[in-house]
């Protein structure tokens, strides 16, 4: 019979990892976006030269489908008005003879690029700041991504193009990416990590969808992607950081099973639910990567302006990093 590896509990895992919980009071529900001051935004403006934009979504309701977790379903997009109405006389006729189009699109709003809200993922039954995890119930009464929303995700942005620090086109399959990676790439690119970066790391790994299909994104048909994971070190870096937020090019924006402890996701629970640092996830990397290895510049304005969804657990978004 096949031995059953044994996994620890992520609450078992983190038990002496910092969180954010009370920090900014009993009622907030934005948490590390609260480092995110007006200050933070013109430090962010500060590092726009060239005007040079780099809009890091990906396209949504492609015929031949989009990155999304295997667990969701593809967005489905509907005309709901074109020109095919009104040869079928079934359109509305305006006074002064304008026309139109309308669709409607059906989707997982982390079914693109997104924000997780704080409240999307828990353990222990409680969600950021303590929050008990039946106010998830019928639509998020806390932690929800309007809050979020409310404020706006802006600030000074660093890519850290790891692959290209260790001279590969992508990472591999599940792949952690380590502190020390992180500051060595930092090193390489003669950038400095300041503290309330919003981090983009890059890993090459959602460049394999396009090129190569879905069965070498989801190798096996399961998730196994690249990026930083559970290492204690990294965890209180992000906490002594005071990182706001970060980005990444792949779905869930960490190592998806942790080569150290087994547990699926951990970062959800350190960094999400603990810190109160909300993920931007599926971002589109390569041309702004390319961009900073030609003129050498890895800072940015960051802009993320998620949707101010009632109750929603996350929300599609295109960021844009200014240069
Ligand atoms: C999962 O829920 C798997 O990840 P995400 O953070 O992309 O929603």
């Amino acid at each position: 019979m096949a031995e059953q590896k044994q996994v620890k509990h992520v609450s078992e895992v983190l038990k002496d990892m910092p969180t954010n919980w009370g920090r900014w009071g009993k009622d907030d529900e934005i948490g590390a976006i609260n480092f995110l001051t007006s200050a933070e935004v013109v430090r962010g403006a500060r590092a726009v030269q060239s005007g040079k934009t780099f809009a890091l979504g990906v396209p949504v309701a492609r015929k031949e489908g989009d990155p999304i977790y295997p667990g969701r379903g593809q967005p489905t997009k509907t005309m709901a008005m074109d020109k095919g109405f009104y040869i079928n006389e079934c359109a509305p006729l305006f006074p002064g003879g304008l026309e139109y189009a309308d669709d409607v699109i059906f989707m997982y709003v982390q079914g693109t690029t997104q924000y997780d809200a704080l409240g999307h993922v828990w353990y222990d039954d409680k969600l950021y700041n303590g929050y008990d995890a039946k106010t998830t119930i019928g639509g998020l009464k806390k932690c929800s991504i309007k809050p979020i929303a409310e404020h706006g995700v802006v600030g000074r942005g660093v890519l850290l193009d790891v692959p290209r620090y260790k001279g590969v086109p992508h990472l591999q399959a599940n792949e952690r990416i380590t502190l020390d990676d992180l500051k060595k790439t930092a090193e390489k690119q003669k950038v400095t990590i300041e503290k309330h970066d919003i981090l983009v790391i890059r890993t090459g790994w959602l460049s394999l969808f396009y090129k190569n299909g879905s069965d070498a994104f989801f190798p096996g048909k399961t998730m196994a992607e690249p990026g930083i994971g559970d290492e204690p070190e990294l965890i209180r870096w992000f906490h002594e950081m005071e990182i706001p937020s970060f980005s990444t090019d792949t779905i869930a924006n960490e190592q998806t099973v942790s080569d150290r402890t087994g547990v699926f996701i951990p970062l959800h629970g350190a960094l999400l639910r603990n810190l109160g640092v909300p993920f931007n996830e599926i971002c589109w990397l390569e041309d702004l990567a390319d961009d900073c290895a030609k003129d050498g510049k890895y800072d940015f304005m960051f802009v993320g302006a998620p949707l101010k969804i009632v109750g929603g657990t996350g929300s599609p978004v295109n960021p844009l990093a200014i240069k």
